[in-house]
């Protein structure tokens, strides 16, 4: 794939089942991404590394999925001010709460954009990140218009049972 525009990080490939909705939004407007493990407790280096970086590699913005004490979106959005959007991961004990208010309860000055619990938020954040491509660029707000009629029809077209 060219250069990525759109950068989708994980705290461990368990989240993947959360993400990978993230990733088919990214895929279906064509939107050049990337889509890697990064552990903030693991692998703090290597996220560091790749936070530091994303600016100058062109990135537009980094989708940072993590569940539990869910703190790498944040650290991720301290080392770099490329726009970082959050989603919390469902966890096992805690249902994902931990993974929000982790996220969601960033202290004043570091900003996360935080998303819905699973699926939803990962598809959501894509969509949000094809939102800010698409200020600058014609084609891809076209894109969204396009989606955005084709869900409106989907649900005009809804029945109910008798
Ligand atoms: C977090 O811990 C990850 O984001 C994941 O949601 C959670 C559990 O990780 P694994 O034990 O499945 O690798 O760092």
């Amino acid at each position: 794939m060219k250069d990525p525009l759109i950068s989708v990080v994980m705290g461990s490939n368990s989240d993947w089942d959360v993400m990978q909705y993230a990733v088919a939004i990214l895929k279906d407007f064509n939107i050049s991404y990337e889509a890697r493990v990064v552990s903030a407790h693991r692998t703090p280096d290597t996220m560091f590394e790749f936070a530091e970086n994303a600016s100058k590699r062109g990135i537009q913005c980094i989708i940072a999925g993590a569940g539990g004490a869910a703190h790498l979106p944040g650290m991720i959005a301290a080392k770099t001010t490329v726009p970082v959007l959050g989603v919390p991961v469902n966890s096992r004990y805690l249902k994902g709460m931990d993974s929000l208010l982790s996220i969601v309860q960033m202290p004043k000055g570091i900003p996360v954009a935080t998303f819905a619990i699973g699926e939803a938020g990962a598809a959501n954040a894509a969509l949000f990140a094809v939102a800010i491509l698409a200020n600058n660029d014609d084609q891809i707000r076209k894109q969204l218009g396009a989606f955005r009629e084709k869900q409106a029809d989907s649900v005009a077209a809804m029945q109910l049972p008798e």
